[in-house]
C-alpha cells in the first residue's frame, strides 16, 4: 500500500536553538545554563547545553547534510539568549544578528524552508532572578521586545514564525512537577506563568501583524497536544479525563485558536481560588490576536482515571493532578528506554478534534519521534545505524496521519524531532531522536538508515507500506 501526500507537503525535522547551537558567543544564560553551571549532576552523564551539537560552528555543515536526505523546512529557534544584548532596552546583539543571517541564508540557498520559533524553555536566567520569570507581566513585554528585534531583522526572508514551543511543559517543568529550573511545586504560580505566556503569545502575534515585512508571513504556536483517553466509561473517570483535556490542551488550544479560555477550567480554578489574574484589556488582545496556523508536538497519549482521593477531600496544596491520575494501561506498546507509550492513532484523533472543534485551521506535526539510547547498538558494517525502529515508528504515525486527511483535516507537513541527533534538557544525549547521528566526541555526523528512508518518501510525497505493518496498524 502506498500513502500518498499533497505536493509541497512539508517533509521536515524540528530542533531549537538551546538544543543545538551551543552557548558559544552568548552574553546571557538561560535557565538551564544556568542550572547545569549550579547542579551539573542533575544532567545525564553530566553533559551540559555549552556544545551541544556544535551548530553555531558547523551550521553549514549541517544544513548541507539536512538537503542531503531531502528534507524541505527546518525549524529551529531564535535564542532570546544570544539575540539581545539589554534585555530591558531589547537592543541586539551584532554577531548574534550575523549568526541568525547567516543561517536564515545558508537555509535559503539549500531550498529549505526556515521555520523559526521563538522561545524553546530558554527563558534569560536573570530575568527569573530578577523578576520571576514568566510570573512577571514585565517580563512577558520584555519577550515582546524581542519577538519584535525577530521581526524586524528575520521577517524579509523567515516566513514562518511560531511564538512559544510547547507552553504547558514550561508549566508543568518549572512550576508543578520539578523537571526544568527552578523545580517550584506552586499551583497557583503554575496558572499565573499559563496565562502570562498566553498573553505574551497574544501581544507577539500583534506586533508581528505591524512589523512582518511578508506578505506570505505567518504566525502560530506550538502546542504538546497529549490526548487523554479515560480508563473506562464510568462517570468519575470521564470527568477525570475531560479535566485533563481542559487544562493539558484545551488551555492553550482554545485561546490560541478561538481567543478565549476553556469556561469549564475558568470555573473550576475560580471556584479553587487558583484563577489567574487578568485585566480586560489583556483578555481583549488575547481575543483579537488568534493563530493564523497551528505545529502539533505528538509523543504518547494521557491515560488517566479518576483519582484516588476525592479533590475535595485533599489537604495537601492545590495541583491541577487532584482532579485525575495517569493511568497504565495493561498490554500498552511502550517505548523503554523513553518511558512513553507508543500509540500512533491519537494523531488521528488529533486531526479530527481539529477539523471539528476548531475552526479546521491548517496545522502540521511539528514534532513526532522516538528517543532511544546506545543506538550504536545498530550500527551495520557500513557504519550506518540501521533505526528500522524509527522508520515504522513513522510509517505508523504517518498512516493515521494520511487517514485524518483523507478525512479532510488540514494538515501540511510532519516534523521528526529532530534532524540530527541533539541535547535532550535533563537527558542530555541519553536518548537519540535524529535521522543524522552525531559523536559528540568527535561531533561526526552521520546519516542513520531512516536519513536516507525519508529522502526517497520527500522525493515521492509517498510512503509504501507492507502489508503485515498495515494488519500491526489496524489490530493496535
Ligand atoms: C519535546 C521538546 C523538545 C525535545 C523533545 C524530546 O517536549 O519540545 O525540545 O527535547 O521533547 O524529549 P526529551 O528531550 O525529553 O527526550
Amino acid at each position: 500500500m502506498n500513502l500518498e501526500f499533497p505536493k509541497n507537503f512539508w517533509w521536515g525535522a524540528a530542533t531549537s536553538g538551546p538544543q543545538s547551537e551551543g552557548r558559544f558567543n552568548k552574553k546571557h544564560a538561560n535557565m538551564f545554563d544556568y542550572w547545569y553551571e549550579i547542579q551539573p549532576e542533575e544532567f545525564y552523564n553530566q553533559v551540559g547545553p555549552d556544545t551541544a551539537s556544535n551548530f553555531y560552528n558547523s551550521f553549514r555543515e549541517d544544513i548541507a547534510l539536512m538537503k542531503e536526505i531531502g528534507l524541505n523546512s527546518i525549524r529551529t529557534s531564535i535564542q532570546w539568549t544570544r539575540l539581545i544584548d539589554d534585555l530591558e532596552a531589547g537592543t541586539v546583539n551584532e554577531d548574534a544578528v550575523r549568526f541568525y543571517n547567516e543561517v536564515i541564508d545558508e537555509f535559503i540557498k539549500n531550498d529549505i524552508r526556515p521555520v523559526i520559533n521563538l522561545h524553546h524553555f530558554d527563558l534569560p536566567v536573570e530575568l527569573y532572578h530578577r523578576y520571576g520569570g514568566w510570573e512577571s507581566k514585565h517580563v512577558v513585554d520584555l519577550y515582546v521586545k524581542f519577538a519584535e528585534r525577530c521581526f524586524e531583522l528575520f521577517s524579509d526572508r523567515v516566513v514562518d514564525w511560531f511564538t512559544f514551543n510547547e507552553p504547558m511543559v514550561i508549566v508543568e517543568g518549572e512550576y508543578l512537577h520539578q523537571f526544568h529550573y527552578p523545580n517550584l511545586v506552586d499551583g497557583k504560580k503554575a496558572v499565573q506563568v499559563a496565562y502570562n505566556i498566553q498573553l505574551a503569545s497574544a501581544k507577539a502575534i500583534a506586533r508581528f501583524r505591524e512589523l512582518n515585512r511578508n506578505p506570505d508571513g505567518r504566525i502560530g504556536i506550538i502546542l504538546n497536544l497529549t490526548p487523554p483517553y479515560p480508563k473506562s466509561d464510568a462517570p468519575e473517570d470521564l470527568a477525570a479525563s475531560e479535566f485533563a483535556d481542559l487544562w493539558l490542551n484545551q488551555l492553550f488550544m482554545n485561546a490560541s485558536t478561538l481567543g478565549e479560555f476553556p469556561e469549564k477550567l475558568a470555573a473550576v480554578l475560580e471556584k479553587d481560588g487558583m484563577l489567574w489574574d487578568a485585566s480586560q484589556e489583556e483578555l481583549t488582545t488575547i481575543k483579537a490576536n488568534t493563530i493564523d496556523y497551528l505545529g502539533v508536538n505528538y509523543y504518547h497519549p494521557h491515560r488517566v482515571q479518576a483519582p484516588a482521593v476525592s479533590p475535595n477531600s485533599l489537604t495537601v496544596d492545590w495541583m491541577p493532578e487532584k482532579y485525575f491520575d495517569e493511568y497504565e494501561m495493561p498490554g500498552r506498546r511502550m517505548n523503554v528506554d523513553k518511558g512513553w507509550e507508543i500509540y500512533p492513532k491519537a494523531i488521528y484523533d488529533i486531526g479530527i478534534n481539529i477539523r471539528d472543534n476548531y475552526g479546521n485551521i491548517d496545522w502540521f506535526v511539528s514534532e513526532n519521534g522516538m528517543g532511544v539510547s546506545r543506538e550504536e547498538r545498530y550500527l551495520n558494517e557500513a557504519g550506518v545505524i540501521e533505526d528500522d525502529y524509527r522508520i515504522q515508528f513513522i510509517q505508523e504515525h504517518l498512516y493515521w496521519l494520511n487517514k485524518a486527511m483523507a478525512e479532510g483535516s488540514h494538515c501540511f507537513g510532519y516534523h521528526l524531532w529532530t534532524p540530527i541527533d541533539c541535547w535532550s534538557w535533563k537527558n542530555a544525549y541519553r536518548n537519540r531522536y535524529g535521522f543524522i547521528s552525531t559523536n559528540i566526541h568527535t561531533q561526526v555526523k552521520t546519516i542513520k538508515k531512516s536519513g536516507h528512508w525519508i529522502k526517497n518518501v520527500a522525493e515521492t510525497n509517498q510512503v509504501t507500506l507492507e502489508d503485515t505493518l498495515i494488519k500491526t496498524i489496524e489490530n493496535n
